[in-house]
């Protein structure tokens, strides 16, 4: 792999994933690439959880708190938290290895909106060193001659954890495609808060800042060469289901498009990730629309479908979201895709400015939302985190049009996503704009609690649910100390949830 480090200095310290590792002190602070399954070092942490492995049975567990872009793959998060090396983890997961351990107490996790993490580093919350933190392990490309590197498929926090490690270990990748080079918009926001100047984004393919990644290369103490593959997950074909959620949600942007308010380009589009965000991007590239452009954290297969088509003219992401056979197709076409998908720093995909300057459309999963609007995206019955809230919040918070969407069911129908009271509040009725499951697009605007609370159970809950939710509403409505406003009534405001944990079905025994 001599031609992809061509910087004589850091050749120099080319040397195995195993010593690498071993510099790495137990109790460490490490800030690593990685955003889904894409641009996450894989041979330094595999090798840092064979050491930590081997020290666990010798009674010497190894520690480390482990910050990220967003989730990576198994070779980092997996692997890590299998043999218990992560105490701490930030600031996104999606992981079933990781989650189980989270939710039984062996690893601390905090979730964060992913546009403040850079910040939040900056300013000293996480790490002791120099400056900041111990280790920086980033996956790149390729080292260029200056020292300068290409990135890999994904940018999160990367100019960061540069900035802010007092060691970087290099993991230079040749299962990376070197035509990589050149698709990465690399700006990084000013660190002092009240000294900030405007972005310079003004639109979603706007490219201002280096391709490259530029770093003090004193502090590099290892370069490691590897050539593991990035793994996402595969997408599934849409489901009926899936299907008639994004079908709700064309019907919406159609009736925006004749009430003047949307173009047929639509606005900029946000849409998170898994299936059902999938089938929308599908409908979309199906649908009347056309010449749209997307500002968004992942670029899935659907946008590759949308970009082939012509649809989408261009995505502007943090990383990329493709299954198996999306990254073989990438790769076939890539320099067609380097012109039209640009790759930020998550700190620039999912600055509150540049969303709200942009008019996004913010399109997101969600676990439970309550009548009057508000939506829990992350945890299951209030207690266990299931993924984190990623990008969700940058975006929702500060788009035009904030969608959340999801089945109105889950576990066979035992669980209604509709309840009277979420049981974790991640999105506020005060931006949540529209509640979409495959029984229709619940609109919130312009509508008070109650009104929204009509609105949600009519148009969103599954149909066996409507009596219950109608039951509380209209009951707490009568209650004197329910009050008016969003009336609840405390001691059932969770009865939903409390029946699911005690006979494993939100529905009464009839
Ligand atoms: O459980 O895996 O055991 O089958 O939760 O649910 O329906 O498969 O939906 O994969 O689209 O995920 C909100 C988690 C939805 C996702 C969430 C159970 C259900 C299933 C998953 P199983 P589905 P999805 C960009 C933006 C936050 C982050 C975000 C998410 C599992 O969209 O992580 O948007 N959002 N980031 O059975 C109990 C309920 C349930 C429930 C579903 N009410 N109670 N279990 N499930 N609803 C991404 C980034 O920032 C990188």
């Amino acid at each position: 792999m001599a031609d992809r480090i061509l910087h004589k200095g850091l050749k120099a310290k080319v040397m195995s994933a195993e010593a690498a590792a071993a510099l790495i002190p137990n109790g460490a602070v490490l800030g690593m690439s990685g955003f889904t399954g894409a641009g996450y070092p894989k041979a330094v942490p595999i090798a840092l959880s064979k050491r930590a492995l081997e020290e666990k049975l010798k009674g010497k567990p190894l520690k480390f708190d482990v910050l990220t872009g967003a989730s990576t793959g198994p070779e980092q998060d997996t692997m890590m938290s299998f043999v218990e090396a992560s105490r701490f983890r930030f600031p996104y997961q999606g992981d079933a290895v990781t989650r189980e351990k989270i939710n039984s107490g062996l690893i601390e996790y905090q979730d964060m909106h992913l546009s403040h993490v850079g910040s939040m580093v900056r300013y000293g919350y996480y790490g002791k060193g120099k400056n900041n933190l111990d280790f920086a392990i980033i996956e790149v490309t390729k080292i260029n001659e200056d020292g300068t590197c290409v990135p890999s498929s994904s940018c999160g926090a990367n100019n960061v954890y540069f900035e802010h490690a007092d060691k970087i270990i290099l993991e230079v990748n040749s299962w990376q495609d070197e035509r990589l080079e050149g698709m990465h918009d690399i700006i990084s926001v000013p660190s002092e808060h009240g000294k900030r100047v405007p972005l310079p984004i003004t639109a979603a393919d706007d490219r201002k800042g280096s391709k490259y990644w530029k770093f003090d290369l004193s502090k590099v103490v290892a370069v490691v060469e590897s050539a593991y593959p990035d793994r996402n997950a595969p997408f599934k074909p849409p489901e009926e289901i899936h299907k008639r959620i994004a079908g709700h949600i064309l019907d919406f942007f159609d009736g925006e498009v004749k009430a003047g308010r949307l173009s047929k380009h639509l606005t900029p589009l946000q849409s998170g990730v898994g299936n059902i965000a999938n089938a929308v991007l599908v409908g979309l590239n199906d649908g009347p629309f056309d010449r749209m452009i997307s500002y968004t954290e992942v670029v899935q297969d659907g946008m590759l479908d949308m970009l082939d088509s012509g649809k989408l003219v261009a995505a502007s992401a943090t990383a990329f979201s493709v299954s198996p056979e999306g990254q073989v197709r990438f790769n076939k076409d890539i320099d067609r895709y380097r012109k039209q998908i640009i790759l930020r720093p998550q700190e620039i995909s999912n600055n509150p400015e540049i969303i709200r300057r942009l008019g996004c459309i913010a399109m997101n999963g969600f676990v439970e939302a309550d009548i009057y609007g508000h939506v829990n995206s992350t945890h299951i019955a209030g207690k266990g985190i299931e993924n984190g809230i990623g990008g969700s919040g940058d975006f929702a918070r500060n788009s035009a049009y904030t969608i959340f969407m999801s089945p109105a069911t889950a576990k066979d129908g035992k669980i209604s996503a509709i309840v009277p009271f979420a049981s974790h509040i991640d999105h506020t009725e005060h931006e949540v704009n529209g509640i979409v499951t495959e029984y229709g697009f619940a609109d919130l605007r312009g509508r008070s609690p109650k009104e929204k609370a009509k609105e949600v159970i009519e148009k969103a809950a599954a149909p066996e649910y409507r009596p219950l939710l109608w039951d509380y509403f209209k009951r707490a409505m009568k209650n004197p100390s329910a009050g008016l406003h969003s009336p609840h009534m405390f001691s059932e405001a969770f009865a939903f949830h409390t029946r699911y944990l005690q006979s494993g079905d939100m529905r009464p025994k009839k």
